[in-house]
């Protein structure tokens, strides 16, 4: 091979809807159950790989910053696989910048792996399904497997001891509803407890685990259903106890995971204060301590306004529906 190989993609971030936190298979990303999400639109990271012929290595640079560490192992543990199935040996230079804070529990690694991948393969020369990119996107983060697909996206528990059948599912296009999205960021605090970390100190300490596992599936096919009809009251009551419940399993471990800040709370109590004034606003929180308010575009201005106005609210993000993730270049 000669020359450098070169291509760009870009992928969106998502928010999980009916919640994953649980692995049946730690090295592999495999979800003891499946997850739903929506892909949001604003929340974008754009990436460049370029395979360089002799170099011994990669090299992750995020938004101008040389990343070592985790975030370049879990990136090279899916360059490899994007090696081995394209016969390549050359190292990566992999350059990313995202429209939105990295690490900052807008989970940049949904984004940055499906980006990854999908620049990764175009620039390898193989050509990859949404769902082929998605069970390698798993294996650098589990979320990423959601971030393949635009609109609303299943990511499949699967059977297969190798994880094929693992990977993200389109369930409705990113035009099928206008869904809104508006992040209150609860400030910036360090992450006590990576989500790897955290979900196998609850699998393996939480005594509610089995309980959490057990209300998944139930939770999966309510959330479809209300997606299909376009319901926001009967998907936020199902997105909020799937919510509540992952947290619940967290705070139940040994020692419990406290992801939430003060402001945290105050934003829930806010959203149902809202919410009994006549606003349709429900919330969902992942790891980490700001909360995703999902409303409809009539009433987006007014939950943005009162979120930013909630004391320790640092910032507010508003997304709609995003699309599949793309090569570029
Ligand atoms: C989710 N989270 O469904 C859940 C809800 C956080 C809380 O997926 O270990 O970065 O790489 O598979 O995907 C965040 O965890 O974890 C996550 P790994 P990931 O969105």
């Amino acid at each position: 091979m000669t020359g450098a190989r070169q291509a760009t993609a870009e992928a969106c971030s998502n928010v999980a809807l009916v919640k994953y936190w649980g692995k049946r298979d730690v090295a592999l990303n495999l979800p003891a159950r499946g997850s739903l999400s929506v892909t949001l639109d604003a929340l974008r990271t754009t990436t460049t790989v370029r395979f360089e012929p002799g170099r011994d290595g990669d090299r992750l640079e995020v938004g101008g910053v040389v990343r070592g560490g985790g975030a370049q192992a879990r990136a090279t543990r899916v360059l490899d696989l994007i090696r081995t199935r394209a016969g390549l040996t050359d190292g990566a230079v992999v350059t990313s910048d995202n429209t939105f804070p990295y690490g900052s529990g807008l989970a940049s690694s949904a984004s940055g792996m499906a980006a990854l991948v999908v620049a990764g393969a175009a620039a390898a020369g193989l050509e990859l399904s949404l769902e082929e990119a998605s069970v390698l996107a798993r294996q650098g983060s589990g979320s990423a497997a959601r971030s393949l697909h635009g609109g609303f996206v299943a990511w499949t528990q699967g059977e297969r001891a190798d994880g094929a059948d693992s990977c993200g599912v389109g369930l409705f296009p990113q035009d099928h509803w206008d869904l809104r999205v508006v992040a209150a960021l609860a400030g910036e605090h360090e992450k006590p407890v990576g989500s790897t970390e955290g979900m196998e100190q609850t699998r393996a300490t939480s005594p509610y685990h089995q309980g959490w596992l057990g209300t998944v599936d139930p939770d999966l096919a309510e959330a479809r259903a209300a997606i299909e009809a376009r319901d926001l009251e009967r998907l936020g009551r199902v997105a909020e106890a799937s919510c509540l419940r992952m947290h619940a399993d967290m705070l139940a471990g040994d020692p419990g995971l406290v992801y939430w800040q003060g402001t945290t709370v105050e934003v829930i109590h806010l959203c149902r204060s809202l919410r009994r004034a006549g606003t349709p606003v429900w919330f969902t929180i992942d790891a980490g301590p700001h909360v995703k308010l999902l409303t409809l575009p009539d009433h987006e201005q007014a939950v943005a306004d009162a979120a930013a106005a909630v004391p320790g609210v640092t910032g507010v993000l508003r997304t709609g529906v995003g699309g599949p993730a793309r090569v570029l270049a």
